[in-house]
């Protein structure tokens, strides 16, 4: 609509907002309605969860509305869009960030306390859509927030899993995998679109034929399964604009071919046609380890290609020719794991719009762009030839063709340089001949991004070091951020409330650089003593909550030290383990004098292991067994507890964040790309005990290092001190904490034998014995700090006030101008 039709659609139905009204009496109108004619229940009698759906079907109505009327003054301004592809988006809980996005929370609330119901408690009542692994999905999440804030024409596209990441459940102290079926109770948050659907074509030959006076290559698919559309609106905040999530769910094909059910076994034929679903079914687990699986690599070419097909006949509904689709288009790769839309794209151009090689190739070196997401060589995708050649044929010819053009180039500015011909080619010859997707894209990409500035600057000097020297203005970073709409206003409302307040205005929320403006008021007795009060009660709610689900009672009075995200051994939640059974060990030798001193710990570790992932698996059952020992030692009393927050996922995270004091990034240097935990802590308050890695880096900058715990070797001395192996020097307490471990202290000695092996000898790769000594300084910093509970509140607010930097507004607003080179487009409604 341009703005002469809203005022007269506004003259016809008499509304300021759309069709629906948002005061409390008409959403509670509509509730009702919901519970009656959608949930199937009396409008007199239905229980919380039942209000919830209700509630839901309504915020929902509200999102379809301004959904469509974005869509629809985007298809009039035909503005260039950013196509977000990513194989996993990691959304949590929908309700609450809708209505506050959409600005009716207290109106939704009042409706609901007439009804007898508590917005917070139906809240609750929502599961989390866990389509992805960790930070990767969570930072696309995060991403889709603040386009939509910013008005952004930008979609993303993904996966419809329907088993989201497992589910954790610890019995005695391990870790077991359940399946999350989370569509079991209905997902209100989607839009099925059954008549939105895609045929994507797998196996078969490739043939040639004469089509229109052109040779053409003809793939013959072996197998055609259909990509129906499932749409999740994507509200914005402060502003109309709706923009969309599409996720591809697999069905089978509405075509059949007679010759399978002619073969008189009709029931086989049927079976083996629903095992279409199976694409779309479940999400793997194990994050940044490729294991050349079939289904895998189905999953990415079934999503990448349904989502192009998608976006060329959007592109094509209001152009005559593609001259113009560089100018209109721009497909953002999240990790390599999209990266079949390079040569899909090209497919469809050159082989079915008949455009001829050379123009099709310079599209797709105008659209597509690429964000790394890791640091270690070993992390990068990789295709074995013969997989790719039986399942996507014609896919394959195209990286050839790609690769030839590549390696001419290359030889002709390198000369016969075999060594780097051979690391830079798309192909690595080997045991399995496999395609390399890095590789691919960095070919293909006209942008290469990292997401911190160490990661990028491991990226040009190490990892793409050939393809730096080659291309170097292709290299890039944006530093990551995360949404303080989701990680302030949602999570923290107190302490939402309370920056409004000091600030005089709730407009940070869209505009985070004012959020600095606490800083003028750091000194100030009574923003201090408010600070800590909302501190206190999410401390207060963090301990009920770890009370209910684990049954052990902690102390808001102690300091709560956290570390929550995936367990990797490169995150060292070991070097946390082993510092806590050292802390144990110092109280335990300690006269009752001098305990007075000692500051009260929780000490709160949170994430899951990938399921084949022996190490982390065992890291876990060791924060148990240490938990298990210090929480019933009667000797320790509150001095110190270690819990293990089972099932960690964003809900958890909403709640965990809020009530930490302290948080531990402790990776060792130059392994963790960027980090995004690091942000929502630092967004909440929360002082960070970190080594100089990653975006810490930056955040170093913004609030300075008189207000973090930083210790550990530097990323630059790290392969150093790698190749001095066991002349390393290591302090006699690490080698007095693994050896109670070895002993059996805390049980279980046969089992953690190889968690210590891999400390000790020629092990520790991660040199956690090299860093343990200057960690334990830091830890003995950070409790100096907290006894001093004036300061410790001065470093938190100014912890809020420096994270500005970390909105990923700011970074989205970097792609847009940098990399994607899209505008704001602003539907007036
Ligand atoms: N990351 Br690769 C994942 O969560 N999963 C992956 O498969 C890969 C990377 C993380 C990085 O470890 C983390 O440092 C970064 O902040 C995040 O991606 C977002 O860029």
């Amino acid at each position: 609509f341009g703005e002469g039709e809203k005022a007269k659609v506004e003259r016809m139905f008499g509304l300021m907002d759309g069709f629906l009204k948002n005061d409390p009496v008409s959403l509670q109108k509509d509730i009702l309605d919901h519970v009656e004619y959608t949930v199937g229940r009396s409008r007199f009698s239905f229980d919380d969860f039942e209000a919830y759906q209700a509630l839901s079907h309504s915020v929902r109505d509200r999102l379809i509305e301004r959904w469509h009327d974005t869509q629809q003054y985007f298809k009039r301004k035909d503005p260039k869009r950013l196509y977000y592809l990513s194989l996993e988006f990691l959304m949590g809980r929908s309700l609450s960030n809708s209505v506050i996005n959409l600005g009716i929370k207290d109106q939704c609330a009042d409706a609901l306390n007439q009804l007898g119901f508590e917005f917070e408690v139906l809240a609750e009542q929502e599961g989390d859509a866990a389509l992805g692994n960790g930070g990767l999905a969570r930072l696309a999440a995060c991403q889709m927030d603040s386009l939509a804030t910013m008005d952004f024409p930008a979609w993303g596209y993904g996966l419809r899993y329907q088993y989201g990441l497992f589910r954790q459940v610890i019995l005695d102290g391990f870790q077991h995998e359940q399946p999350d079926y989370w569509l079991n109770f209905g997902n209100p948050w989607e839009i099925e679109h059954l008549r939105i659907s895609y045929a994507v074509k797998f196996y078969g030959t490739v043939e040639e034929k004469q089509l229109d006076g052109h040779h053409c290559k003809v793939w013959v698919p072996g197998e055609t399964v259909e990509a129906v559309a499932y749409d999740n609106p994507i509200p914005g905040y402060g502003t109309r604009n709706t923009t969309n999530l599409r996720l591809w769910a697999a069905k089978p094909n509405g075509h059949y071919d007679l010759e399978s059910f002619d073969t008189g076994d009709y029931i086989n034929a049927v079976i083996n046609r629903q095992r279409a679903e199976t694409i779309s079914s479940i999400l793997y687990p194990d994050d940044r380890s490729y294991q050349g699986k079939e289904l895998r690599l189905k999953q990415q070419y079934f999503f990448v290609s349904a989502s192009v097909q998608d976006i060329i006949r959007r592109f094509k509904d209001s152009h005559r020719n593609f001259d113009q689709f560089p100018e209109k288009v721009a497909l953002q790769l999240n990790d390599t794991h999209p990266s079949l839309a390079i040569p899909e794209v090209m497919r469809i151009l050159v082989d079915e719009e008949l455009v001829n090689w050379h123009n099709a190739w310079d599209i797709v070196r105008k659209i597509f762009s690429f964000t790394v997401h890791t640091v270690v060589p070993g992390g990068l995708e990789k295709i074995p030839v013969d997989l790719l050649s039986s399942l996507l044929p014609r896919h394959l010819q195209i990286i050839y063709d790609i690769n030839f053009s590549f390696v001419e180039e290359l030889k002709k500015r390198f000369g016969l340089d075999y060594d780097r011909l051979s690391r830079m080619s798309i192909v690595e010859e080997g045991a399995v001949k496999s395609i390399r997707m890095a590789n691919l894209s960095l070919v293909c990409c006209h942008a290469i991004d990292g997401v911190s500035r160490i990661h990028s600057d491991i990226l040009k000097t190490r990892v793409f070091k050939d393809f730096f020297e080659l291309w170097p203005q292709k290299f890039q970073y944006k530093t990551n951020g995360v949404s303080q709409r989701r990680w302030i206003v949602v999570s923290n409302p107190g302490l939402c409330a309370l920056i409004s307040k000091w600030l005089g205005t709730d407009a940070w929320i869209r505009d985070i650089d004012l959020i600095m403006g606490l800083r003028d008021h750091v000194e100030d007795a009574e923003l201090q003593q408010q600070w800590k009060m909302v501190r206190r009660v999410n401390k207060i709610r963090l301990a009920e909550y770890i009370e209910a689900m684990i049954g052990v009672k902690i102390s808001p009075d102690a300091m709560f030290d956290v570390q929550i995200k995936r367990i990797h051994e490169y995150k060292r939640q070991l070097l946390n383990i082993l510092g806590i059974i050292h802390r144990y060990d110092c109280i335990k030798n300690m006269n009752k004098s001098d305990r007075r001193n000692v500051v009260p710990r929780v000490c709160i570790i949170g994430g899951k292991a990938a399921p084949g992932y022996e190490i982390a698996k065992k890291i876990i059952k060791l924060c148990h067994a240490v938990g298990e020992t210090i929480n019933n030692d009667p000797d320790i009393g509150g001095l110190l507890k270690l819990v293990f927050i089972p099932d960690y996922n964003v809900s958890v995270a909403e709640l965990v964040i809020p009530g930490s004091d302290l948080s531990q990034h402790i990776s060792t240097a130059g392994h963790e790309a960027s980090g995004t935990g690091n942000m929502k802590l630092l967004m909440n308050g929360c002082l960070l005990l970190a080594t100089v890695d990653g975006s810490t880096i930056e955040i170093i900058e913004e609030i300075g290092k008189e207000n973090m715990f930083l210790f550990g070797a530097k990323a630059h001395e790290v392969a150093t001190l790698r190749a001095k192996g066991q002349a390393r020097k290591v302090p006699l307490q690490f080698s007095r904490v693994v050896r109670k471990i070895r002993d059996g202290y805390f049980g279980s000695e046969v089992y953690f034998k190889s968690l210590c092996d891999s400390l000790e000898g020629s092990g520790d790769f991660y040199l956690l014995g090299n860093d343990f000594a200057s960690y334990l300084e830091a830890q003995a910093e950070a409790d100096k700090a907290f006894v001093d509970q004036e300061r410790w509140t001065k470093m938190s607010i100014l912890c809020t006030a420096g994270s500005g930097r970390f909105s990923s507004d700011r970074t989205v607003g970097e792609y847009a101008e940098k990399t994607w080179r899209i505008e704001p487009c602003r539907c007036p409604f």
